[in-house]
């Protein structure tokens, strides 16, 4: 097996138990690298999920999405894009919450929409999203790079 990075992000409902979820990580066998806790503005929200923007469910995730604070982590270890994809279970909670296996989404998620977390679902993704929230300086200006730096 080998070691990857991935990007998980605590969505606006389930903020309150990052406590357990990196516990989870860390049973699972995966470490937290980096951490921030932010706001998505319309905009932010709607680049990060730009894969999704003719999608009938867009505005509805866009407006979740920027209902409250989120958590972002890099998490890295064996396997981590698959490994933390599975911690999270399926995308809908309500179809997690009829699985025999419990996922982070079946516990504190609530439907198709509010689904606890965010997991990248390639290596491609994984760098793309790292990047969008914790932009790497080096060869580029500030300016260019800083896609997710706090206005406050
Ligand atoms: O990667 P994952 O989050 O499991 O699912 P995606 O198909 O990429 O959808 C991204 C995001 O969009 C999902 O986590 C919830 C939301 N969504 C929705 O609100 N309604 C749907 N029918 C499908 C997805
Ligand atoms: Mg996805």
């Amino acid at each position: 097996s080998k070691k990857e990075r991935t990007l998980a992000m605590i969505k606006p409902d389930s903020i309150t138990k990052v406590g357990e979820i990196i516990q989870k990580i860390y049973d699972a066998n995966l470490i937290v690298t980096k951490a921030k806790m932010t706001k998505f503005s319309w905009k932010q929200a709607a680049d990060f999920y730009s894969e999704h923007q003719s999608k009938s469910f867009f505005n509805n995730l866009v407006q979740f999405m920027t209902s409250g604070s989120v958590i972002a982590m890099e998490l890295m270890g064996d396997e981590a894009v698959s490994v933390w994809r599975k911690l999270l279970g399926p995308t809908d909670s309500s179809v997690a919450q009829k699985e025999a296996s419990t996922s982070l989404r079946a516990q504190f998620g609530t439907d198709g929409t509010k689904n606890a977390g965010h997991g990248s679902d390639s290596l491609a993704s994984a760098a793309r999203e790292l990047e969008f929230f914790f932009p790497s300086t080096a060869g580029h200006s500030p300016s260019s790079t800083a896609k997710f730096t706090d206005s406050t």
